[in-house]
């Protein structure tokens, strides 16, 4: 697979509002954009370190993957996403790998991204995000 970096960090929270003074006044990042995204049942807010993204997730449904997320753990780290080239086939190789796919398909993520995410229960616990930029 060899991604080139970590795309981003997922972070679920109860309200974005709430959490971004912190990474703004705190940790001294800029929030540049907040994006519903109303397949994932999420809000967004994207803050930019590096090469790398922070992405905070607040639930828009309860019954959504966030929303679940957040009833059974709390509020923290949701997701780690790596960025990949060539996803589809990444999907198929890493699928032959004996690793649960979520997606066998790559579908429409945040800032449109394509995206694929792997089950946490095949990758040591850590929902495992796989990201292309589209051509
Ligand atoms: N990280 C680690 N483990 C997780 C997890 C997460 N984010 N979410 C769920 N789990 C664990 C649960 O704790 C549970 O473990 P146990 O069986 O030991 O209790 C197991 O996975 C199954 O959980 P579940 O509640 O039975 O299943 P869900 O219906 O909650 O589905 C998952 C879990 C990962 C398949 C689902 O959340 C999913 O498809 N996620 C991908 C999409 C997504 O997360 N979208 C939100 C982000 C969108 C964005 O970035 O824009």
């Amino acid at each position: 697979m060899q991604p080139s970096h970590i795309e981003h960090i997922g972070i679920a929270v109860k309200s974005i509002e709430a959490a971004i003074p912190y990474y703004e006044k705190v940790l001294g990042l800029t929030c540049y954009s907040i994006e519903e995204v109303p397949e994932q049942k999420v809000r967004t807010a994207f803050f930019k370190i590096g090469q790398t993204k922070i992405e905070l997730l607040e639930s828009t449904d309860p019954e959504g993957p966030v929303g679940k997320f957040i009833e059974k753990k709390g509020e923290g780290v949701h997701h780690v996403a790596f960025a990949v080239e060539g996803l589809q086939q990444v999907l198929d190789l890493t699928a032959e790998q004996g690793v649960q796919l979520i997606d066998k398909q790559p579908r429409k993520g945040a800032e449109g991204l394509n995206i694929a995410f792997l089950h946490p229960k095949s990758t040591f616990g850590v929902l495992t995000e796989l990201c292309e930029q589209p051509k």
